[in-house]
C-alpha cells in the first residue's frame, strides 16, 4: 500500500516535471518567435526623412552623375530629382544582399553585395520608381527632369 501510494506520487512528481520542462521550451520557443519578429519588422522599416533633390555637380559623383547610396535597408529617401542624361550609381553600403529594379522594366540590377555599384543613365523624363526585388518594402523614386 505504501509502495503503491509512493509510486503513484512519484509519477505524478513525474508528469509535473514533464509539464514544467514543456511549459519552459514553449515559453522559449515564444520568446525567440518574437525576437525574429521585432528583428524582421525593423530590418526593412526605413526612416521617413525630407524629399532629396539631387544635381549632378552637388553630389559630387562628377558631371552628369548622382551617387545614391543603400543603407540601412532604404534607398534615398523622398524624391530624387536629376535632369535628362543623369547616370545615377546606386551603392550597396549594407552587408545584405539588395537590387535595383525599376517597376517597369527601364532597369533591373543583378544583387549588390556590400560595396557594389550599378548605375543607369536617364534619358527621358518622367518619374520612375523602382524597389529591392529582395526586400519589397525598400523603395526609391526618381524624377527625370526634362
Ligand atoms: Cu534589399
Amino acid at each position: 500500500m505504501i509502495q503503491t501510494g509512493l509510486r503513484l506520487r512519484t509519477e505524478e512528481v513525474n508528469l509535473k516535471v514533464s509539464q514544467m520542462v514543456f511549459s519552459a521550451a514553449a515559453a522559449v520557443v515564444a520568446i525567440l518567435m518574437v525576437l525574429q519578429a521585432v528583428e524582421g519588422f525593423r530590418s526593412p522599416d526605413a526612416p521617413a526623412a525630407a524629399p532629396v533633390v539631387m544635381t549632378p555637380a552637388a553630389a559630387g559623383a562628377g558631371a552628369g552623375a548622382v551617387d545614391l547610396p543603400i543603407k540601412d535597408f532604404a534607398f534615398p529617401a523622398g524624391a530624387v530629382t536629376v535632369p535628362v542624361g543623369t547616370k545615377a550609381v546606386w551603392r550597396n553600403l549594407d552587408a545584405n544582399k539588395h537590387t535595383v529594379t525599376a517597376d517597369g522594366a527601364a532597369f533591373d540590377s543583378p544583387k549588390l553585395t556590400k560595396d557594389a555599384t550599378f548605375d543607369h543613365t536617364f534619358t527621358v523624363a518622367g518619374t520612375f520608381t523602382y524597389a529591392c526585388a529582395i526586400h519589397p518594402t525598400m523603395k526609391g523614386t526618381v524624377t527625370v527632369a526634362p
